[in-house]
């Protein structure tokens, strides 16, 4: 697909969900090398990418890695360097495609049975985990918050109820009424991107589900693969909170405010289950180190 029309998906939300927009940015990357582009139009490519949507790191983390990748075979031999820069970039992409098949099977070992767990949004880690915990026979029930006002929860009911999960969808104001009267006893939330202090960018509402949940005794979890991990945030850059339509929320003239994002602190964020394992809020740097040194030098 090309650049201008993965972009255009992306902000309108027809591609959304922060590995999802990875994914599909590095393919339109990929197409563009294909199609034979230099590196200065690659990173004009990119930078359409980025300006689609501004608060999931993943994207420009997707696109930048691409970019390395180029400008790093640029004193290979010009007959076997684009064939070398294509084999680097698709085994990046197969890499975030199975980074979701790895975090679902550390994720689900979470689950346990009777467990009652709630989420919020659409995280499509977070069905994955719940979806192979559902299959390794393990039996708990859901709550998904609708996700007001794209009612993202809708996309979870329906994804999770498919696979035949006992999930229940409430309205976001329930959450806290859920977690003392239905005894939910895990949250289990995604994330668009990890500040290198351990703090959390999700979906609008996740800071109350992990107040509520600190408040409650329940435990939370975020759920994200690596590449949602800011090296930017090293050097103190944070992220836009996206700021979306007023329409939105409401179809009439009227004052409204609708972020799309917000941030969970680490302080209420029991632990981040990752492709690479599960690690406490505060081994952010780490992770940072291992996996984005390239850019960190
Ligand atoms: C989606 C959202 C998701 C994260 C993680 O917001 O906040 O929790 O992106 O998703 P939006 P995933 O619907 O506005 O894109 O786990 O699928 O990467």
């Amino acid at each position: 697909m090309p650049v201008k029309e993965v972009a255009a998906k992306i902000a309108s939300m027809e591609i959304r969900g922060a590995l999802r927009i990875a994914i599909a940015a590095a393919k339109a990357m990929e197409q563009e090398i294909l199609d034979g582009a230099s590196y200065d139009e690659l990173v004009r490519a990119g930078d359409t990418l980025k300006d689609a949507r501004p608060t999931a790191v993943s994207l420009p983390n997707a696109i930048n890695y691409v970019l390395h990748i180029f400008d790093k075979h640029k004193s290979d031999d010009p007959s076997v360097a684009r064939s070398l820069i294509i084999a680097d970039v698709s085994d990046f992409i197969a890499g975030l495609e199975s980074s979701l098949e790895k975090i679902a099977e550390i994720g689900s070992n979470l689950v346990e049975e009777g467990d009652v767990i709630l989420t919020i949004c659409n995280s499509n880690t977070v069905a994955s985990i719940l979806k192979r915990a559902w299959e390794k026979g393990k039996r708990f029930k859901v709550y998904a918050c609708e996700t007001r006002p794209r009612f993202q929860g809708h996309i979870t009911y329906n994804d999770l109820a498919s696979a035949g999960v006992d999930v229940t969808l409430i309205v976001d104001s329930a959450a806290y009424y859920t977690m003392v009267h239905k005894s939910v006893t895990k949250a289990f939330v995604g994330a668009d991107t990890v500040y290198v202090n351990g703090d959390v960018v999700n979906k609008i509402g996740t800071s109350q589900v992990a107040l509520m949940a600190k408040h409650a005794g329940v435990e939370l979890i975020v759920c994200t693969e690596t590449i949602k991990f800011s090296p930017y945030s090293v050097s103190g850059e944070l992220v836009e909170i996206e700021e979306r339509d007023q329409k939105e929320v409401w179809d009439k003239e009227a004052k409204i405010f609708n972020p799309a994002f917000d941030i969970t602190e680490k302080e209420h964020i029991n632990m981040i289950v990752t492709e690479v394992g599960i690690i406490p809020p505060e081994a952010a740097y780490q992770v940072l180190k291992e996996k984005f040194g390239w850019s960190l030098e």
